[in-house]
């Protein structure tokens, strides 16, 4: 099968799109008053569209796509994925195709590492490490993924734990700062 990525949209034709709202994320960001503020004022923006091919859940399988991560803060914290671990034992690639961005990569033994993503970045993400990706600039954050169909995406762990740091707006600068509520997991 073939299909074709428009690199400026990070629309893929024909395939099953996600969209990520503010209220579909709200408790993973850290300022829950700015979310509140943002939410009473009927400002449910859309933070983030994913369109995926997913094939069956069998060994061997792959599924791939775009994430299309937009402009925009809640509070002092950078518009950003939920982040995950995968559930299976799986690794992932991501090529950036359009914007910048962080990507943040933390594991159960307390590592953490981030690494800054634009066009053409290709990322190896390997297995057992959490991963959340961020939009730092002003325009759209674009990246291409793929990962094994099998992998299973382990969402609760991170809304109850939190990722170690935090990208925030600082001096109109991005900076990566610590999250002070972190709770390490227990596991
Ligand atoms: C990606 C992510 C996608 C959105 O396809 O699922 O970028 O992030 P969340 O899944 O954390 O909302 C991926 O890493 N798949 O495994
Ligand atoms: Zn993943």
């Amino acid at each position: 099968m073939q299909v074709k990525i428009d690199f400026n949209t990070g629309i893929i034709e024909g395939c099953r799109v996600t969209i990520r709202r503010l209220s579909d994320m709200a408790e993973f960001y850290s300022d829950q008053v700015s979310v509140n503020n943002m939410l009473k004022k009927n400002r449910d923006p859309c933070i983030y569209e994913i369109y995926e091919y997913s094939n069956p859940a069998d060994e061997g399988n792959l599924n791939f796509g775009t994430t299309i991560i937009y402009p925009g803060k809640v509070g002092s914290e950078f518009y950003m994925t939920k982040g995950h671990y995968h559930q299976k034992n799986a690794g992932e690639v991501y090529q950036g195709l359009r914007g910048n961005g962080i990507l943040l990569l933390q594991n159960r033994k307390g590592e953490f590492r981030s690494i800054e993503m634009g066009k053409g970045s290709l990322v190896y993400i390997p297995p057992e490490w959490a991963h959340r990706s961020v939009n730092i600039g002003d325009e759209l954050f674009i990246y291409y993924f793929v990962y094994p169909s099998n992998s299973g995406h382990d969402y609760e762990t991170i809304r109850r734990t939190g990722f170690m740091k935090l990208v925030v707006e600082k001096n109109s600068k991005p900076c990566i700062i610590d999250n002070i509520k972190y709770t390490p997991s227990e596991s």
